[in-house]
């Protein structure tokens, strides 16, 4: 008997497998089988492999495992999502490159991966620092810039005083910069911009196509961030001012309902109306607000702010006077930046009514008791009152019936709001994609001709990367000053750099064709392997990541690149792997280290607690698992296979009848949890085959069965999904050449599926008088004519029963 030594099992394989290069997408156009595209979201190079990172990649490995075995042409790529910030404070901090320190953790995850045993089609790896991957993010960024997807703008963005630059929406967590805590403040910038609210309408549309491969949460969150909101644009005079303000609602059957008018503190509207009596207040309250950030403006919770500015709207519908409010509940860049307030039907409008003693008006007759009174505000159903020739409507027919009025006195219309926004894709940065505009004085802002592409980055390192309100490239003069590329004349490169999020929205198409230097990708490589058939990666990249994705896909489709308007096909996202009962941190030091459970228990064990510790989605509690059992069981399993004593290519027909079942009922049920997903419970069926084939060996038909190696084959097989070093060494010792990853995926016999026979209870009106035996397919007419014809039925019958009921195959009930 020979020991399971999980570390040199691992060596002596890892070697092979660099050697055989086994899990190569083929590219042979003779062959014929059927392509799958199983992709992983990309990891960041940000130190070692961690849990995550193991619990991720081997969910996904069970996949495109599963399709090798399966006898599809999968390809299963990786590359690294290199450019980012942590690179640049890194360099800043030591006096070096981002790239010396990208590119060597980026060689340790490559070493981990291999250690780590997943099948990766290693000949796509792709890096986006690299010149020849961001040479194509230019190139999509000229061609998005000629489509007028890309542009410039001021506006009002987050800005983090400390380190100097402007953050993404996601960088800022509570108000505060992600990175330095500071208090983000909103500046006025002008920034670049990508134009996904053209497509929003698309992005909600194309969800139909989704519907199957993507979770509800997963579209739910999609939806809401777009969030698409139908109502009305409606046109207040506000007196002492020319131009008539916009405001959207989505409630315009409420319009009689308005009793004052709220605009964001914000919005260069407040600066305009404002009376020289109320601007120092509003001054300093402008001041005030300019600390929050969006999500703190919004919360419900939050005791209501505002000033009056001393002016008066005037509501279209029936002339009321209703007073001007300046406030931070309303947000500058949504809708138009100005509201009619209806304290009694929203309850935002509520709390600021309550605050600042402003009229409350009932128009809706819910059932409910007054707002003003309780503080509740009343949005729901009822029929209109106090409301001229609206009253006694529903909200629909109102709704309808007020937008006709207004479009036909020009004083508004219906619309369509979407809460999504431009994406600000510009940072002032070192380490990301220099962005291929010049900025000409009399040419304007030109794009970067394809032939001078890549802009690739000037050489700068340490202190020079630091940031200082500006882009570091601003310093790089020679790198800055170049020539027009249309006038010739003297001309600046655009200094700032783009949001990494660029880079990860269009990878995948890479991967299809990664040396390509025509273009971004072949369209012809993308044709056979898109869409991806299955992408895993964590819920956090739900919005942004999936979302940008699905835009870039919408506009090449409108390019013609593409043949298809949706990327991914499948989502699977990812449980996270905590550490009793919370996320593991530094702070908390409840952290788990990858390599340290490597070594103490095996890749193959830590990959089989990942895969067993529950559904995909849940997070996996490190604390509750065990990798010493499974790697126990790996051993047990291990053993199983290595006694096997039937020759390889024996007749498995000859084999102990009971153990073949046992086995086909195994790789059935395997099958259909793995299709489903249930991975977890796919390996409690491989463990269940693992002691029906022990039993066998030590008290059954013995190890010499052809039935024991059929058991132990397809184990070997099964289990190389999550423990593919157990499996190659097991497969190797069964007799068999090559990698067990191609060994083909069993196939039950269905005649080994039906069980032989089944108790068939007969009761007589109500009590038990017969078990029959029968077959479990056994048709009604056959089972009730077998009871009827029973000896021991007989005696209680005198003549045709009155009812006959049959359930087959397990009772007959029958009424004498
Ligand atoms: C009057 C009204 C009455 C409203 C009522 C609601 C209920 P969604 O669904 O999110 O699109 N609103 C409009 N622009 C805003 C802005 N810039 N900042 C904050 N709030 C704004 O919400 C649209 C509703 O949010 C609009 O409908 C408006 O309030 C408010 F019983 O108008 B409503
Ligand atoms: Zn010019």
């Amino acid at each position: 008997m020979s020991e399971y030594d999980p570390q040199a099992l691992q060596a002596k394989w890892q070697q092979r497998w660099e050697e055989m290069d086994p899990f190569l997408a083929s590219e042979d156009a003779a062959d014929t089988r059927e392509r799958r595209y199983m992709l992983d979201m990309f990891p960041y190079p940000s130190g070692d492999l961690h849990m995550g990172h193991a619990e991720a990649f081997g969910l996904g490995d069970v996949v495109a495992r599963y399709w090798m075995q399966r006898g599809y042409n999968v390809m299963h790529p990786i590359g690294w999502d290199s450019f980012g910030l942590p690179a640049e404070n890194a360099a800043i901090k030591r006096n070096a490159h981002p790239a010396e320190w990208t590119y060597a953790n980026i060689d340790t995850q490559a070493s981990s991966f291999k250690r780590y045993g997943i099948a990766f089609d290693w000949s796509r790896r792709l890096h986006t620092s690299d010149p020849d991957y961001y040479r194509w993010n230019q190139w999509l960024f000229t061609r998005f810039f000629d489509r007028g997807l890309a542009y410039r703008k001021g506006g009002l963005v987050n800005w983090c005083p400390n380190d100097q630059t402007v953050l993404a929406n996601e960088q800022v967590v509570n108000g505060k910069c992600e990175r330095c805590g500071a208090d983000v403040v909103r500046r006025e910038l002008t920034q670049w911009y990508f134009k996904i609210t053209e497509y929003a309408q698309r992005l909600l549309d194309d969800m139909d196509q989704l519907e199957e491969g993507w979770s509800e949460r997963l579209l739910t969150m999609q939806r809401n961030w777009i969030g698409r909101s139908e109502g009305a644009d409606v046109q207040f005079v506000i007196e002492g001012r020319d131009e008539p303000v916009t405001v959207f609602t989505t409630r315009p059957d409420t319009l009689y309902g308005a009793t004052f008018f709220v605009v964001a503190v914000d919005a260069a509207l407040a600066e305009e109306i404002v009376t020289d009596e109320h601007r120092a207040e509003f001054e300093a309250y402008r001041a005030e607000v300019a600390k929050l950030s969006d999500i703190e403006r919004l919360s419900t919770d939050k005791e209501k702010t505002g000033v009056f500015l001393g002016r008066y709207a005037i509501n279209p519908v029936d002339g009321e006077r209703i007073p001007v409010w300046a406030a931070d509940y309303v947000l500058s860049d949504y809708g138009h930046g100005a509201i009619m307030a209806v304290p009694a039907h929203d309850q935002r409008d509520l709390d600021f009514a309550r605050k600042f003693g402003l009229p409350v008006k009932v128009v809706v007759h819910t059932g409910l008791a007054d707002p003003g009174e309780t503080g509740e505000a009343t949005p729901g159903e009822g029929k209109l009152v106090n409301s001229g020739p609206l009253d006694g409507l529903t909200k629909a027919d109102a709704i309808r019936k007020i937008i006709e009025v207004l479009e036909k006195d020009g004083r508004g219309q219906g619309t369509v709001n979407f809460r999504l926004r431009d994406w600000l894709l510009s940072r002032q940065r070192f380490w990301g994609t220099p962005i291929p505009i010049i900025h000409c004085p009399d040419c304007g802002e030109v794009p970067v001709p394809d032939e001078q592409l890549p802009v690739t980055l000037p050489d700068m390192r340490g202190e020079a990367l630091a940031p200082k309100g500006i882009s570091p490239l601003a310093s790089a003069t020679d790198w800055v000053n170049v020539e027009c590329p249309k006038c010739g004349g003297p001309a600046k490169r655009d200094t700032d750099t783009m949001d990494t999020f660029v880079d990860s929205s269009w990878y995948f198409l890479r991967y299809t064709s990664p040396g390509y230097n025509e273009g971004p990708f072949d369209p012809e490589q993308v044709r056979k392997w898109m869409p991806v058939d299955q992408y895993v990666g964590g819920i956090e990249h739900a919005v942004l990541h999936l979302l940008y994705s699905r835009f870039f896909t919408k506009v090449l489709y409108d390019m013609g690149l593409v043949e298809f308007t949706e990327p991914f096909k499948r989502m699977m996202n990812q449980g996270q792997v905590i550490n009793g009962g919370k996320a593991m941190s530094k702070s908390l030091g409840n952290g788990v280290d990858l390599g340290q459970q490597i070594d103490d228990f095996g890749v193959d064990a830590v990959r089989l607690t990942m895969v067993f510790a529950g559904p995909p989605e849940d997070d996996i509690d490190w604390a509750d698992v065990s990798p010493a059992a499974s790697q126990k069981f790996l051993a047990r399993a291990f053993r199983v296979m290595d006694e096997v004593a039937a020759e390889p290519g024996v007749s498995f027909a000859d084999g102990d009848l009971d153990l073949r079942r046992f086995t086909h009922r195994t790789i059935d049920e395997v099958t259909g949890q793995v299709e489903s997903y249930k991975f977890n419970v796919a390996v409690a069926r491989m463990m269940e085959l693992t002691s029906a084939a022990r039993k066998a060996i030590d008290s059954g038909p013995g190890a010499a069965d052809p039935a024991v190696r059929e058991a132990a084959e397809a184990l070997a097989v099964m289990l190389s999904l999550v423990a593919p070093y157990t499996a190659e060494e097991a497969w190797e010792r069964l007799g068999h050449q090559g990698s067990v990853a191609f060994a083909g995926w069993p196939t039950a016999d269905p005649a080994l599926l039906v069980q032989e026979s089944i108790t068939c209870v007969v009761q007589v009106a109500g009590k038990v008088r017969d078990r029959l035996e029968v077959s479990p397919d056994i048709s009604e007419a056959d089972l009730r004519a077998l009871a009827l014809a029973s000896d021991k039925i007989q005696p209680y019958l005198s003549g045709e029963p009155r009812k006959v009921i049959v359930r087959a195959p397990k009772l007959v009930n029958i009424v004498p």
